[in-house]
């Protein structure tokens, strides 16, 4: 089971931000910012390439609406989704960043 599936089951705990029956939104461990979460399906989808299109419209909007309510409207924020090696995903289970709070350069390395 992948780290973040064992996240939705319980096993290990995290710091949740908001969970409805697809969707798990809880902060980064490892923030790149005063403000950095995570928006994942529950059901285990290794990337996005796999997503369909109703859960990523989900997700993505869950990611709006927490970015909001944690400050990040005004100033905006960064969202990304990483995917696969080149992309630079580390867990193989979907999720969205939400990285704000200070001000990011780009493009990125
Ligand atoms: P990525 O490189 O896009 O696959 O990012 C994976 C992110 O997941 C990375 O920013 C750190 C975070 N992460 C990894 N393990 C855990 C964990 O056990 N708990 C939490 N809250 N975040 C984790």
């Amino acid at each position: 089971m992948c780290i973040f599936c064992k996240i939705i089951e319980g096993s290990i705990p995290c710091q949740k931000l908001y969970e409805d029956e697809e969707v798990l939104a809880f902060h980064d461990v490892s923030p790149q910012g005063p403000v950095h979460f995570l928006v994942i399906p529950k059901r285990h989808i290794p990337h996005i390439l796999e997503a369909e299109q109703d859960i990523l419209g989900n997700l993505l909007f869950r990611a709006q609406k927490i970015a909001g309510a944690l400050g990040c409207a005004e100033k905006g924020a960064r969202f990304v989704i990483n995917c696969k090696a080149d992309g630079g995903q580390t867990v193989d289970h979907l999720h969205i960043h939400v990285i704000g709070g200070r001000p990011l350069s780009w493009p990125p390395g």
